[in-house]
């Protein structure tokens, strides 16, 4: 059975939105995708490290979430994923933010993922994809971050080409 889920993006080292591309390249090895719009935000935690690029990408797939966990995270080491600290630079971070509208704890695995609902640089990337969403009973079109956003929009939803 088809899973609509989103997983979050983000690269803060290297050529990030090169990374980014063929990451979106990869997850349409699993299913269906569409990307957000791509986005540059100021670091959340340590501020001595460069702004991220951000997007979403939704996924429809047959993948369990741990065996699409698996996928991420390889994704993530063919990327030469280094991190050097919490919260702190990296070449790929691919991150489980929904998958369906399960519920998931899990040692390996947390859905939603924690904090979706604090950061501007997930929401409104969602939000491009589906300006409907509800999360654990918020609607994210009514989020007060929105008020106060750091996103800058670098390039439409064509930007991976697919
Ligand atoms: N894990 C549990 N739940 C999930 C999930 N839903 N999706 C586990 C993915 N992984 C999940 O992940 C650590 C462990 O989390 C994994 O082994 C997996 O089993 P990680 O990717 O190694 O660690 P991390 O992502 O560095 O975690 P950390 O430090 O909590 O970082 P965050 O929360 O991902 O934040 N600022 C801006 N502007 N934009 C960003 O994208 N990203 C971060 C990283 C910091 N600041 C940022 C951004
Ligand atoms: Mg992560």
């Amino acid at each position: 059975m088809k899973i609509v889920s989103y997983i979050g993006l983000g690269s803060n080292l290297g050529d990030s939105r090169q990374i980014l591309t063929e990451a979106i390249q990869k997850l349409a090895t699993l299913g269906a995708v569409s990307t957000s719009k791509l986005y540059q935000s100021p670091p959340m935690g340590p501020q001595d490290q460069p702004h991220y690029f951000n997007a979403v990408a939704r996924l429809e797939t047959d993948l369990a979430a741990l065996t699409l966990l698996d996928q991420l995270q390889q994704f993530e080491q063919d990327a030469g994923r280094v991190r050097l600290r919490r919260w702190g630079e990296r070449t790929l971070d691919l991150d489980l933010l929904l998958y369906g509208d399960e519920q998931i704890q899990h040692e390996r695995l947390t859905v939603p993922h924690v904090g979706i609902l604090e950061r501007d640089f997930v929401v409104i990337p969602l939000l491009d994809l589906d300006p409907n969403l509800h999360i654990q009973g918020h609607r994210l079109d009514r989020l007060d971050l929105l008020q106060h956003t750091t996103l800058t929009e670098v390039a439409d939803q064509h930007w991976a080409n697919i």
